[in-house]
C-alpha cells in the first residue's frame, strides 16, 4: 500500500478533531489509576475533615459542601494541592492518564507543569471563580494543552466553558475594545458561542488555552472538583513559564539524551 501522509492513519482522526474544535474529550487510558487518584484525594479530604474514610469516593466529593463552608475551601484546597504534589507517583500517574492522545497531538518528548492544580467549585460559591481568559494572556507558551482531569461527573455550570476556535479568534482580534470593560462585559460578548463541557468522570479533556476559556457561577446541586496541567514539546518556543521553573523535561527520548552530552571536539580543523 502507498501513503502520502507522514501520519498514522489512526492518529489523523483525533488531530482533525482538535484542530477543529480545539479539544477532545477522551476515555482515560488508565481507568484503575484514575480511580485511585480519586480515591487518594476523597481519603486525604476525609481525614483534613475528621471524617471517616468515605465508601464511595465520588459520591462524597459530590457532597462535600455538606462538609465544609466556603470560607475555609481555599485554604482545605491548596492543603489538597500540596498533599497531591508531594506524591512521587501523582505527575507520572497523571500523564498516563491521556498519554497517547498527548503524544499524537503534543507529540512525545514532553514537559510537563510542575505542579497539579485542583478546583473545588462547590455550588453557589462565586468566591472561587476563574473569568474568561487564555492562558496564553498570562505568561503561557500558545504550544501548551490543557490536560483537565474530573474527579467527578461535570457538565454545565459544574464543568468549565470554552470558545470555539473560528468565535474565538474573531473576538480575539477585537480584544482592544474591551481595554476598559469589565470580564463581565467580554463575558456577555463570548456567551453566546461558549459552550460548558461536558465531561463525566472517567474522561479526561485535553484544550488549547489559546481558547476563551473559564467557569461561571456552579449552579447545579453537587460539587466540582477537577484537576488541571500543563503539557507541551519539550523544544517548542516558551513564554513566561520557563523549562526548569514552571515545566520539567519528563520524556526526553534516548537520542536526545546522548545528544545533551555531547561536546565538539576543541582547537580540531576538519
Ligand atoms: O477549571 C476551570 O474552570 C478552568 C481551568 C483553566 O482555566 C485552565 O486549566 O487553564
Ligand atoms: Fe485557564
Amino acid at each position: 500500500m502507498t501513503r502520502n501522509s507522514f501520519h498514522l492513519p489512526e492518529d489523523v482522526s483525533l488531530s482533525e478533531e482538535f484542530l477543529r474544535n480545539g479539544y477532545v474529550i477522551l476515555r482515560t487510558e488508565s481507568e484503575d489509576e484514575l480511580a485511585r487518584m480519586q480515591n487518594f484525594v476523597a481519603c486525604y479530604a476525609a481525614t483534613k475533615l475528621g471524617l471517616a474514610e468515605p465508601h464511595n469516593a465520588q459520591s462524597f466529593l459530590d457532597n462535600i459542601a455538606d462538609h465544609i463552608s466556603v470560607d475555609k475551601l481555599n485554604d482545605f484546597r491548596l492543603d489538597l494541592i500540596d498533599v497531591m504534589n508531594a506524591q512521587a507517583w501523582m505527575r507520572p500517574l497523571y500523564l498516563s492518564l491521556a498519554r497517547s492522545a498527548i503524544n499524537n497531538i503534543v507529540g512525545n518528548e514532553l514537559s510537563m507543569q510542575r505542579r497539579i492544580n485542583l478546583s473545588i467549585q462547590i455550588p453557589d460559591d462565586d468566591s472561587s471563580l476563574l473569568p474568561v481568559h487564555a492562558d496564553v494572556w498570562s505568561g503561557d507558551s500558545p504550544f501548551e494543552v490543557v490536560l483537565w482531569v474530573p474527579l467527578v461527573d461535570c457538565a454545565s455550570t459544574k464543568s468549565m466553558y470554552l470558545m470555539p476556535p473560528r468565535e474565538d479568534r474573531e473576538i480575539q482580534a477585537q480584544l482592544a475594545a474591551f481595554n476598559s470593560k469589565s470580564s463581565e462585559d467580554l463575558f456577555a460578548a463570548i456567551e453566546p458561542f461558549a459552550k460548558f463541557l461536558e465531561v463525566p468522570f472517567g474522561h479526561v479533556l485535553l484544550f488549547s488555552q489559546t481558547l476563551m476559556h473559564g467557569n461561571r457561577v456552579n449552579i447545579e446541586r453537587k460539587t466540582r472538583w477537577s484537576m488541571n496541567c500543563r503539557f507541551k514539546s519539550v523544544f517548542s518556543p516558551y513564554a513566561d513559564k520557563k523549562l526548569g521553573e514552571f515545566f520539567e523535561p519528563v520524556t526526553l527520548r534516548a537520542n536526545t539524551r546522548f545528544a545533551m552530552q555531547y561536546e565538539l571536539p576543541r582547537n580540531f580543523d576538519e
